[in-house]
């Protein structure tokens, strides 16, 4: 019986780090500025969207071509700084679906797919937008 409890604590421990490693940040991307649109191809996996971790510019228009290249439909949600959503989409397995975000003010735009537990799997990523430089 303790043995067997013991068991059950490693293989949660395992999926804990598995979901960590998951959910870590990927290296920063910066776009513009661009004084306009800038498209920015993303893929959407189960469970993350790379790039996920993007710096760009206010006054710029972020125009993500998000490709699900998983075998599960997803999501993509994206608020504002103050939290409000701009966007959310259905991101169909296998489909590439385009999403255009104005970034009117500086701040970060948090992203992520709303479906349960993705994000905390680690589905998610921020778009820290910055006054012109
Ligand atoms: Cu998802």
């Amino acid at each position: 019986m303790k043995q067997k409890s013991n068991g059950l604590i490693a293989v949660y421990a395992g999926i804990l780090l598995a979901v960590a490693a998951c959910a870590s940040q990927q290296p920063l991307v910066t776009i513009g500025p661009a004084k306009g649109e800038i498209v920015l191809a993303v893929k959407a996996s189960s469970f993350s969207f790379e790039p996920n971790n993007i710096k760009a510019y206010r006054g710029d228009v972020i125009v993500l071509k998000i490709e699900n290249i998983s075998d599960s439909g997803h999501n993509f949600t994206i608020k504002d700084p103050q939290g409000n959503a701009l966007q959310n989409v259905a991101l169909p397995s296998k489909e590439t679906v385009t999403v255009k975000v104005p970034l009117s003010e500086a701040g970060t735009y948090e992203f992520y797919c709303d479906k349960p537990f993705h994000s905390g799997f680690g589905m998610k990523g921020q778009i820290t937008v910055n006054s012109e430089p």
